[in-house]
Order: C-alpha cells, then sequence, then structure tokens
C-alpha cells in the first residue's frame, strides 16, 4: 500500500503535537511503522488519506458498534446542531440519557454525565473514597481505567504498549494509595482485605479486560469481588467504558449477574463524540455535589451533541436486540480465524489474539506473548486493508456493520500473516 499523504502527515503533526498523536497508542510505536491517517469512515470500513481502504477492527477503541456514519446516529447530531452546540445548562435529553442508561443498568440508581471515561473512573474513586471516608483503591494489573493519576499504576492500554510501568508525574503519595493486585486472583483479594480491609474504599476492575488484550474473569472471581467488598465494607466498581452496551445490553453485569455498588461508563453511550457517565446506589451518588459533599463538575458534561448521538445509540440498540446475536455470531466467526499456536480470548464484540499457546488469565500470561511476533503480524494485516489495533495489549472491536465478506477477506489475510510470520 502506499501511505506517502499520510507519511508526510506524521512528520507534520509530530512537529506540533507530542508523537503526533493525541493518544498514545495511535502513534504504532507497539507494533513499529507510521500510522495511517483518516479521512473518513463508513459502515465497518474506513478509508486513510492515501485512499486505501481498510475493514476496521479498532471502532474508534470501542464507541462505533453500529460501525461508522450509522444514519440513526448522524441523522440525531445533524438535528441537535441545528439547536446549538452547548449550553452549560440543564437539558431534558440529559434526563433521557441518565433514564436509558438505568433502564438498560438497573444497579445504575442515580448516574451523572461526564466527558470520557477517565472523568468517570476518576469521579466514581474519588464518590467511593468520600462515602466509605476511606483512602485506598484495589486496582489489577493490566487494567487501565484512564489516565487518572493514582491509578496509572501497572496499568494496562498504552501503559503496556509502550513498556511504562509507572508513569512520570504522578507524586509517590497518590499511588501510595492505590493496591494493584493480580487480575483473576482470590487469594490475592482477600489477602489484601485482611491486611487493610478497614482502608480500602473501593476495588475497580474491568469486568472483562480490554486493556491487556481481552482477559475474561475466571468463574467466581467477580462474585468473589462482591462478596469480600460486601464483608469489608468497600464499594464494587465495575468500570464497564469498554464492556458497557458492548459484551451486552446491561454490559458485563448483565452478562455475569454481578451488581456492583457503582459502574462507569463511556465510549458506546456516545456513539463516537466525547461522553462518559458514572452512577450507583442513589445512597452513594447523593454524596456527589451539590447534593452531597464530593465534588464533581464540567464544562461540557451533558453536552447537547455528544447526548444526542448516545440517546440514538441507546434507543437503536433497545430496539434492535438482534444487533447483540449478530455481533456474537459475527465475533466467533472473525476470532476463530487464528491457527493452532494462538491464544484466543473473546467475551461478546471484543477480542484478543494473543501470539502465545498458553493460556492468558492475567497480566502475567498477557506479557509473556510473542510481541514481535504480534508486531509483524500487525503489519502484514495492515497491508492486506485490516486495520487492528496497533498492540498486542488491547481488544479489537467488532461493529453490527461487519459483514460475512468482511469475516472471509479477514480469515484469509489472517491465514496468511500468520504462515508469514511463523
Ligand atoms: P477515556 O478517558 O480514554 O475516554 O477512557 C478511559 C478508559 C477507562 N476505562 C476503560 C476500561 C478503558 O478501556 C478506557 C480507555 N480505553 C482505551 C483503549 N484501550 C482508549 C484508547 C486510548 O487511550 O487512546
Amino acid at each position: 500500500m502506499i501511505r506517502t499523504k499520510s507519511e508526510a502527515a506524521f512528520e507534520r503533526a509530530q512537529k506540533v503535537i507530542p508523537g503526533g498523536v493525541n493518544s498514545p497508542v495511535r502513534a504504532y510505536r507497539g507494533v513499529g511503522g507510521n500510522p495511517p491517517f483518516i479521512a473518513r469512515g463508513q459502515g465497518s470500513h474506513i478509508f486513510d488519506i492515501d485512499g486505501n481502504e481498510y475493514i476496521d477492527y479498532v471502532g474508534s477503541w470501542g464507541p462505533l458498534l453500529l460501525g461508522h456514519c450509522h444514519p440513526a446516529i448522524i441523522d440525531a447530531v445533524r438535528q441537535a446542531l441545528d439547536t446549538g452546540t452547548s449550553f452549560g445548562a440543564p437539558t431534558e435529553r440529559e434526563i433521557d440519557l441518565a433514564e436509558r442508561i438505568r433502564d438498560a443498568v438497573p444497579t445504575m440508581e442515580m448516574v451523572r454525565l461526564v466527558n470520557s471515561g477517565t472523568e468517570a473512573t476518576m469521579s466514581a474513586i474519588r464518590v467511593a473514597r468520600g462515602f466509605t471516608g476511606r483512602d485506598l483503591t484495589v486496582k489489577f494489573e493490566g487494567c487501565y481505567h484512564g489516565h487518572v493519576d493514582s491509578l496509572l499504576v501497572k496499568a494496562g492500554s498504552g501503559l503496556a504498549t509502550l513498556g511504562i510501568a509507572d508513569t512520570q508525574g504522578v507524586p509517590k503519595g497518590f499511588t501510595d494509595t492505590t493496591l494493584p493486585l493480580p487480575f483473576n486472583s482470590v487469594d490475592a483479594v482477600e489477602a489484601a482485605f485482611r491486611a487493610h480491609g478497614d482502608r480500602i474504599a473501593s476495588v475497580i476492575v474491568e469486568p472483562v479486560v480490554g486493556n491487556m488484550g481481552c482477559v475474561p474473569p475466571q468463574p467466581g472471581f467477580l462474585e468473589a469481588l462482591r462478596e469480600i467488598t460486601a464483608r469489608h465494607g468497600a464499594l464494587l466498581i465495575l468500570d464497564e467504558v469498554m464492556t458497557g452496551f458492548r459484551v451486552a445490553y446491561g454490559g458485563a453485569q448483565a452478562r455475569f449477574g454481578i451488581r456492583p455498588d457503582m459502574t462507569t461508563l463511556g465510549k458506546v453511550i456516545g456513539g463516537g463524540l466525547p461522553i462518559g457517565a458514572y452512577g450507583g446506589r442513589a445512597d452513594i451518588m447523593r454524596s456527589v455535589a451539590p447534593v452531597g459533599p464530593v465534588y464533581q463538575a464540567g464544562t461540557l458534561s451533558g453536552n447537547p451533541l455528544a447526548v444526542a448521538a448516545g440517546l440514538a445509540m441507546l434507543r437503536y440498540l433497545k430496539a434492535h436486540p438482534e444487533v447483540y446475536r449478530e455481533l456474537e455470531t459475527t465475533s466467533a466467526a472473525i476470532a476463530a480465524a487464528a491457527p493452532a499456536g494462538i491464544t484466543v480470548n473473546r467475551v461478546g464484540a471484543m477480542f484478543t489474539w494473543f501470539f502465545t499457546d498458553q493460556p492468558v488469565t492475567d497480566w502475567d500470561s498477557a506479557k509473556r506473548a510473542d510481541t514481535a511476533r504480534f508486531a509483524r503480524f500487525h503489519r502484514r494485516m495492515l497491508e492486506q486493508g485490516i486495520y487492528l489495533p496497533p498492540s498486542q495489549f488491547e481488544a479489537a472491536f467488532v461493529s453490527a456493520a461487519h459483514t460475512a465478506e468482511d469475516i472471509a477477506k479477514t480469515a484469509e489475510a489472517a491465514k496468511s500473516a500468520f504462515d508469514f510470520t511463523a
């Protein structure tokens, strides 16, 4: 593929934007080569500025569950545009979205809209501290909850991709309040609570991890988190920024039957526009300002365009439950394209091909994957018009727009790329 325009754009971008990108993982440091610059998307495909076409398995890192430019989303944003872009004042459609979220995720008895997943998780752990009067947060190695100062400890996603164990710029005092534990280890959680139980405000977890690659919960793990946190008076926060409305209409908590105290959302609920949300038990959420003493705010929170896109997305998903059956079928078919020797982890419309023949159940097993071979594979797939997340430690996303033809082309390209990189 010719990508001369992208190469020139990347040169120019790096002179004014750190790494030439507005989010590190987009720079392709994890796979080598330079990133294509995107001109437009349509359905399950994206097109770069050199006119190359790709089947898209990034989907803007999760929001585009219906694919690019779905008419329901585009029409809703177009209509909202005619009434203005922002008011900084309450609007009825924010109530509509909060009510729809509560309808889909009943444990979110009250909801606050914010502008990103990071804001959602940052706010949720703050509320948990304020509500419990405790300071410590438990997280899991390889999980990523956005670039929240205190949670950038053994985090996944871009930190795992770049091999940044813990970022610079966060005072030790901040990260001292965070206890990173191995994902899927009930023993480690029990031990942490034995040692610090009366100081732990919350446990925050990706119920299905996407940020070390896709790693499902082992049977009983989420249930154990629920029981242990309740026993010690700590709050269980499910970070469903990625899994929310993706692995089921009600998220991972519906799929696995878990009732958390709080949930964070993002991505899908904005239909591709900037959004996040946190919520949970009404008694907890009543500690949020202006009702309670825990402060959280945002100029563009509940932004009319993002809310219009999110409402259109959730309305469509509620009216078309068949989407989730189609996503399961499509994802299973694509994930199955991996040959022997590759570990495939998949939950609903998110999956990862790990370049190891061993099970991947936590960060220690994920990081044994052959990232050099993954990089060669990624480049080979890109050359064949398959646009995968540029990191072994990211989940790939399937949309309702992916077709049988996409699946066939992807399977063919994958076989060639696996053989080529063997
Ligand atoms: P944002 O602040 O990026 O909207 O959301 C942070 C976040 C929180 N929780 C989970 C489970 C997440 O997956 C994320 C963000 N996901 C990454 C993809 N692994 C965003 C991609 C990027 O950082 O560019």
